[in-house]
């Protein structure tokens, strides 16, 4: 596993706050009725993403989650994140020619597009998976999901074939603990999503997904076994979603508020802080480069805005083009 130098670090804490205020500038967007589709925020989530697509190759196939619509993996695939807010303006500059709404689409990243319905990841990944593997290249495939898709037939599916078919897959699940409005202790039978792995003889691991650090050396030790032909793995990061599932939506669990109490408990130990800290004390950032970096992603989300805005609408002569593959 390649070790982790200063100016990686460095790149993973800046690629956290460049989510962190691409998130906030979606909330903003949305709260003003600027953006085209309806948002689902990543607060909280924001290491997962990071973690385990920081030293990903960019061919690898990347299905991400919905949360943040695609941000924190793609701009630590190395995706410019103006892509994504003038794809949510529906511009031709966006990510995906500003034609998918928030279901995230960079072909030319391994991102090839992600379903509206939850779960279909599972079943999508393993042909992913099953074309890199017949073309010997190497390439793996990386898919994310939440709680709430990890309950769909198909992931039991997936995993029975891509095991069978040893083929190069890892999946990340993303446990918030609610799948909308429901919490996933009333939904399954099972504490913990990891414990699934071992009905379909493969690694499953728990994770802490607030550590960038943790997810990204689980994540590397189940991508080295993908591409070294071992079969899939299956990752269980540990999270919550601070804010409601999406903006302008009541944040409840099933009918009540969701507790003011639990929401401020997983803050203390925010992904973005705890990196941050733990680079200030081993003296890989100090206060001032702090200041410097989230001013820089300040300036850049303000930018990102105005190319948004200023980029052209698609041609819709060219729409047949943008949905079919030649
Ligand atoms: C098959 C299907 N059922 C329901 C929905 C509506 N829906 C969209 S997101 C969501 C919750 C998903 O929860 P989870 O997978 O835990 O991810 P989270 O939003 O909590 O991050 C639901 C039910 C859908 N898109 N697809």
């Amino acid at each position: 596993m390649k070790k982790l130098g200063k100016q990686d670090l460095l790149l993973m804490y800046r690629n956290l706050v460049r989510t962190r205020k691409f998130d906030e500038l979606n909330i903003r967007m949305a709260t003003e009725g600027k953006l085209l589709t309806f948002y689902h925020s990543c607060q909280g989530h924001e290491a997962i993403g990071v973690g385990a697509c920081t030293g990903l190759r960019k061919d690898d196939y990347l299905y991400p989650h919905h949360r943040g619509h695609g941000l924190s993996y793609a701009i630590a695939k190395g995706v410019n994140p103006r892509e994504c807010i003038a794809e949510h303006l529906g511009r031709a500059t966006g990510w995906g020619g500003g034609i998918t709404g928030f279901h995230t689409c960079v072909p030319e990243f391994g991102i090839l597009g992600v379903g509206a319905t939850i779960g279909s990841g599972f079943v999508l990944s393993v042909g992913f998976a099953l074309a890199a593997k017949k073309r010997g290249e190497g390439q793996i495939t990386i898919m994310f999901t939440g709680d709430g898709g990890i309950q769909r037939g198909q992931f039991h599916e997936a995993a029975n074939m891509a095991s069978v078919w040893k083929l190069p897959v890892v999946w990340v699940v993303e446990n918030n603990q609610m799948a909308w409005f429901t919490p996933y202790r009333d939904t399954s039978a099972v504490e913990d999503i990891a414990t699934l792995a071992a009905s379909y003889n493969m690694p499953g691991e728990i994770v802490d997904g607030m550590d960038v650090l943790a997810v990204h050396t689980a994540v590397q030790k189940a991508v080295e076994r993908a591409r070294s032909g071992e079969g899939p793995s299956l990752i269980e990061c540990k999270t919550y979603r601070y804010r409601s599932h999406s903006e302008g939506r009541p944040d409840v669990s099933h009918y009540l508020p969701r507790s003011k109490e639990e929401i401020a408990k997983w803050k203390e130990r925010d992904p973005v802080k705890l990196f941050e800290e733990k680079l200030l004390k081993e003296k890989v950032l100090t206060k001032a480069l702090i200041q410097k970096i989230s001013q820089e992603c300040d300036a850049e989300a303000e930018e990102a805005e105005t190319f948004g805005f200023e980029s052209p609408f698609p041609d819709p002569s060219n729409l047949s083009k943008m949905v079919y593959a030649p």
